[in-house]
């Protein structure tokens, strides 16, 4: 019995190690370990074994028996290391060729838009820059120069998780972020989701998404910003575009305007897009106010810049003509086959 089991090892080791996958070692298993297996067989003729050597025997199988699982053990670890490999070898990502983007089914009007409006600034040396969207107070309101008595700061504007964390209202935050690090110069877009407490409604949503642009340097001036939004507007509206700059008021700029570009539909003389006035605004900009490039560690007498921010939806809603903006947010498979 003791050279049976002595046999029963060797081969059944033998056998898991010439095993070269998960089926082949299962197999191997259930049939040296299995409940009709060689070790059980083995046990079976524990009758012919003398009463007083019983144990010593029983002890012997389960020695082997666990020597067989450890060896069972050791070689699933391989076959898994093997199976690791080949798939890292057949997953290899050539760098060298060109990137593709894989998208099966359609891209979200909103998306489009934002990567139309990306690869104008980027073309123009801006980087692309994403912050948190659960924010610090100190990053969405105290730092951008709105008070605490703020009408924005209201309960019904904004959603707050305690007193001083909040869903971000504007991505002016992520601008803030970017001006403490003291980096310079700045040229940066911030695109990305914020919240509101709005009502839902075909131009309102209490989600939506903004695309900020922010430029910090030595003598940058109010002329930088007008030629930037000039060039962007011709880039994205075509090159006939004009613009306008109207006097307004934001707390982190100033001075402050709202910007209107000519219809791209009727070319300024008066459609239903434009509303009959030949114009559409589009943005809200401004030099970054003195105090709040000074509370972001800034010094506005050597620095200064200009920001302006985009409601993302608006311009999604202007190129593709959709009237009501609940239509982005349905997720209606007949919409958004359209894009
Ligand atoms: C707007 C309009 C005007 C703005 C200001 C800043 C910052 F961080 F520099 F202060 N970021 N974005 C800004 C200025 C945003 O949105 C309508």
């Amino acid at each position: 019995m003791k050279e049976r089991l002595e046999q029963i090892k060797n081969c059944a080791l033998q056998a898991i190690e010439s095993a070269s996958s998960m089926d082949e070692l299962n197999e191997v298993k259930v049939r040296y370990l299995g409940k009709k297996g060689e070790l059980s067989q083995l046990l079976k003729g524990m009758k012919n074994v003398a009463p007083e050597e019983r144990p010593k025997v029983g002890q012997m199988v389960n020695d082997a028996r666990q020597l067989i699982e450890a060896g069972f053990d050791k070689e699933k670890e391989l076959i898994f290391k093997k199976i690791r490999e080949e798939k890292m070898k057949r997953e290899v990502i050539d760098v060298t060729l060109p990137g593709t983007k894989v998208n099966v089914g359609h891209r979200h009007p909103n998306q489009i838009a934002q990567e139309d409006l990306e690869r104008v600034f980027i073309g123009m040396g801006y980087e692309v820059v994403e912050g948190p969207e659960v924010e610090y107070d100190r990053y969405n309101f105290e730092l951008l120069n709105i008070p605490a008595d703020h009408p924005a700061k209201d309960e019904q504007d904004t959603f707050y998780i305690t007193k001083d964390i909040l869903l971000r209202t504007q991505t002016s935050s992520v601008q803030a972020r970017i001006m403490e690090t003291g980096r310079m110069p700045i040229r940066v877009v911030s695109p990305g989701r914020v919240f509101r407490s709005d009502e839902v409604d075909a131009t309102h949503s209490p989600s939506f998404h903004q695309f900020e642009g922010l430029v910090v340097d030595k003598n940058i001036t109010f002329a930088d910003l007008k030629g930037t939004l000039q060039q962007w507007a011709q880039e994205f509206f075509g090159p006939e575009t004009k613009v306008k700059f109207r006097p307004h008021h934001f707390p982190f700029t100033e001075p402050s305007a709202e910007v209107d570009v000519s219809c791209f539909k009727c070319g300024g003389k008066g459609c239903r897009m434009c509303k009959g006035s030949g114009w559409i605004e589009i943005l809200g900009c401004g030099m970054v106010h003195p105090k709040v490039l000074a509370d972001c560690g800034i010094d506005p007498e050597e620095y200064s810049g200009f920001a302006f921010g985009i409601g993302l939806e608006r311009v999604t809603m202007l190129k593709y003509e959709i009237d009501d903006m609940r239509l982005l947010y349905e997720n209606d498979a007949r919409f958004l086959k359209q894009f």
